[in-house]
C-alpha cells in the first residue's frame, strides 16, 4: 500500500507494521530542537507554570499536556511531521493529537521506566489482560537530546503488537492515581532478551503502537540530559476502503491475529 510517503519510505512503513515500532533518524531540524528545548526547560524550571507537572510513579518527572501551558508544544514541526507520518501509515487526511507529555531524565536519574505496553494504562489501576487497542493510534517519542542506552533511549520488543495487553502491576505510586507507574507483572513475558535499543540524534524520534512492549533505562551519564517530548496521534479519517486494505494486509501478515480497528 502506498499512501502519503511524505516522510517515511515504503520500507519504513512496512517495517513499522512488521515490528510495531520504528526509529526515525531525523523528524525535526536543529532550530526546532532548540526552540523545543528552551520551552521544555522553561516548564521544568518553573519559568512557565505547569499545574500538571508530577512525579510519575513518585520517581520520574512527567509534565502532562504541555501543549496547554506552552505554545511551542501546541504547534511545532514535530507535530506537523508526525501528521505526515500518519498519512504515510494510514492514508488519512488528518490525524488528531489525543495526548502529549514530557518525560525528563536528567543526568544521573537513577530510575528505569519498566517494561510495559501503553494500553495497560487505559484503565485504573491496570487494563485487564487481553485488551486490544486500535492500532490507529501512534505514540511519537521525540528525542530533544542525543540518546542512547546510557541516558535512557527507547527500547522495544519487535513483532508483539498483535497480541493483547499482558497482565501489568503497579510498579510504584498510588494504584488509584493516574500518575502510577505500570510494569509487566512477569517481565519475562515482555521477552526483554529480544529488546532493540533505538539510539537517536536530537531531533530523531521513535514511533510505536499502544501494544508494543517497551522500556527506557536510567540516565547513567553524569553530564547528558535526556529530554523526551511525547505525543499520540490518532488517524482521524481513514477512508473505509483503505482501512479495509490495511486490515486485509495486516491479516495476511499475521494470520489468525487480526486486530480490532
Ligand atoms: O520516556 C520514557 O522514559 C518512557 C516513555 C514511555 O515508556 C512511554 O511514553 O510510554
Amino acid at each position: 500500500m502506498r499512501y502519503g510517503l511524505g516522510v517515511l519510505t515504503q520500507e519504513q512503513v512496512d517495517r513499522y507494521w512488521a515490528d510495531g515500532f520504528l526509529a526515525i533518524e531525523r523528524l525535526i531540524g536543529p532550530d526546532e530542537v532548540e526552540r523545543l528545548r528552551t520551552a521544555y526547560d522553561e516548564i521544568i524550571d518553573g519559568t512557565v507554570a505547569s499545574p500538571t507537572q508530577r512525579m510519575l510513579g513518585g520517581i520520574t518527572r512527567q509534565v502532562m499536556v504541555p501543549s496547554m501551558v506552552h505554545p511551542a508544544f501546541d504547534h511545532n514541526a514535530a507535530l506537523e511531521a508526525g501528521r505526515e507520518v500518519m498519512r504515510d501509515l494510514f492514508g488519512c487526511a488528518h490525524a488528531n493529537r489525543v495526548f502529549d507529555m514530557l518525560i525528563d531524565k536528567p543526568a544521573g536519574h537513577p530510575h528505569e521506566t519498566p517494561w510495559h505496553q501503553d494500553a495497560s494504562y487505559m484503565q485504573v489501576p491496570t487494563t485487564p489482560p487481553g485488551f486490544r487497542m486500535p492500532l490507529t493510534q501512534v505514540q511519537f517519542w521525540i528525542a530533544l537530546d542525543d540518546v542512547d542506552v546510557d541516558n535512557g533511549c527507547m527500547q522495544f520488543v519487535p513483532g508483539r503488537h498483535h497480541e493483547g495487553t499482558a497482565a501489568h502491576v503497579v510498579a510504584s505510586g498510588d494504584p488509584d492515581d493516574s500518575g502510577r507507574l505500570l510494569a509487566y507483572a512477569d517481565v519475562a513475558e515482555a521477552q526483554p532478551e529480544l529488546a532493540v535499543a533505538c539510539p537517536l540524534p536530537a531531533g530523531g524520534a521513535t514511533i510505536h503502537t499502544a501494544l508494543t512492549p517497551h522500556t527506557t533505562g536510567p540516565n547513567t551519564t553524569t553530564d547528558r540530559a535526556r529530554r523526551a517530548y511525547i505525543f499520540n496521534l490518532t488517524a482521524a479519517d481513514v477512508p473505509d476502503d483503505r482501512l479495509q486494505d490495511f486490515l486485509r494486509a495486516d491479516y495476511v501478515r499475521n494470520p489468525g491475529k487480526i486486530r480490532v480497528p
